[in-house]
């Protein structure tokens, strides 16, 4: 597909619950979609920029600032993409009439497809193979510093309309293994400790398999202790910090490991992988790392030095789905586990978040909630628990693309700013 237009859409969307966590509170998810128009469909993408610079640099003016400025200009100007200077798919022009048109795929892939599996034999890279168009993305923007949750929602988008052109779905293309994925659930900071409880209660009854309690000093040992106690020893719980705590802090996070937590996220400064070390030594409570992991290079470096020992994934942190893929292959190899984090998306985002869980190396339960989890009405088809034996699962989408549809009247109704196009 060749691109003709970069669509910013601009949504506010009200929360069903106001999220809070230790840099803030939030009632509605400001969103950020990019459409991509390509001669051959089109494609969504979601930024997971906030409204606010809080949880990382990024924010969301600035993320469509840079798109329309910097990104969308420079997309629409790439060369006409042939896959052979890809560099990154070398293989042979398969003709296969299933697909629309002749698609690019490289000998792993035939390898994975001929034998049966579902692209994952032991140690196979979890990339995707035949998207010449989205794997050339993230080398077209290169040229920009940083900016990695707007470069994201522009891969994202791509590749949802390249894949939708050839008929595949993000997670069987991915090497996802599995049909279901387990969901938890990101529970804020809550007024009182009572109002906390209710709300463990309301999402235990509802089947999330593991609960994630948000943290900040002075609202840390106590509610801890009582969810534990709420929960049961062998309930999954943990915990998640966002930068909020110092050095000094490290004697009193020591102590929440009398609550067998099955992990304590990025309690230090993006920057302080050395703090995050420290504290590995001094609990017993594994560290991982969600704001510090930029890209592969980053968690390689993080899980080598001990400043992590489960990594959170987010697509949008990272530049795109496609990088997710290779901090994913990163950590399998180095038997790191996995889990997908979440940054209260639509249907757009949790989508992708979804397939993306469908991978072998995300052993744990991931931030990946039901879509009434945040909003009383979702941008696509919602995502809902499963029952019996997928209680507290989400079904993995096995349409082309993201698999779901975008409900174009709800993205006009919501609208917050006029629709910027780039051409
Ligand atoms: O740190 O994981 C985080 C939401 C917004 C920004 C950062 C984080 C979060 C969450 C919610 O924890 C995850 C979700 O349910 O989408
Ligand atoms: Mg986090």
């Amino acid at each position: 597909p060749r691109i003709e237009a970069i669509e910013l859409h601009r949504l506010e969307v009200p929360l069903v619950r106001p999220f809070e966590t230790s840099f803030g509170r939030e009632l509605a998810r400001e969103v950020l979609l990019v459409r991509v128009r390509t001669d051959r469909g089109d494609g969504w993408g979601e930024c997971v920029a906030g409204r606010d610079p809080f949880y990382s640099s990024e924010y969301v003016d600035q993320a469509a600032a840079v798109i329309e400025r910097y990104l969308a200009p420079a997309l629409l100007q790439a060369p006409a993409h042939h896959p052979a200077d890809d560099g990154h798919v070398s293989g042979v022009l398969i003709d296969d009439p299933a697909h629309s048109a002749g698609i690019w795929v490289d000998d792993r892939e035939q390898h994975a497809e001929g034998a049966g599996e579902r692209g994952t034999s032991a140690g196979a890279a979890a990339s995707i193979a035949g998207v010449p168009l989205a794997a050339s993305v993230a080398p077209t923007l290169a040229f920009v510093a940083g900016h990695r949750m707007a470069k994201g929602a522009l891969e994202a988008a791509v590749l949802d309309a390249e894949l939708r052109t050839q008929g595949r779905s993000m997670g069987a293309c991915s090497g996802a293994v599995r049909d279901w994925v387990d969901c938890g659930v990101s529970v804020g900071i809550a007024p009182t400790l009572e109002e906390l409880l209710d709300e463990v209660t309301g999402y235990v009854e509802e089947g999330y398999r593991r609960i994630k309690l948000k943290i900040k000093p002075g609202w840390d040992l106590v509610p801890v202790g009582a969810v534990r106690e709420l929960l049961g020893r062998d309930a999954m719980l943990q915990v998640d910090a966002n930068t909020a705590y110092t050095a000094d802090d490290i004697p009193l996070l020591a102590g929440l490991d009398a609550f067998d937590l099955l992990l304590i996220e990025q309690p230090f400064a993006e920057e302080d992988l050395a703090t995050h070390v420290r504290l590995a030594e001094a609990s017993s409570t594994p560290v991982c790392l969600d704001e510090s992991i930029l890209d592969v290079t980053t968690a390689v470096d993080a899980i080598e030095r001990g400043a992590t020992s489960i990594v959170n994934i987010k697509p949008g942190r990272m530049g795109g789905y496609l990088e997710a893929l290779r901090v994913h292959d990163a950590c399998r190899a180095r038997e790191v586990p996995v889990w997908c984090g979440g940054m209260l998306e639509t249907g757009v985002g949790r989508a992708a978040n979804v397939a993306l869980a469908a991978l072998p190396g995300f052993v744990l339960p991931g931030d990946t909630s039901a879509s009434a989890r945040y909003f009383a009405e979702d941008l696509t088809e919602p995502f809902v628990l499963g029952d019996g034996e997928h209680r507290g699962q989400l079904r993995v989408p096995d349409g082309a693309g993201t698999g779901v549809s975008v409900r174009e009247e709800l993205v006009r109704d919501w609208a917050s700013s006029p629709v910027v196009t780039v051409r």
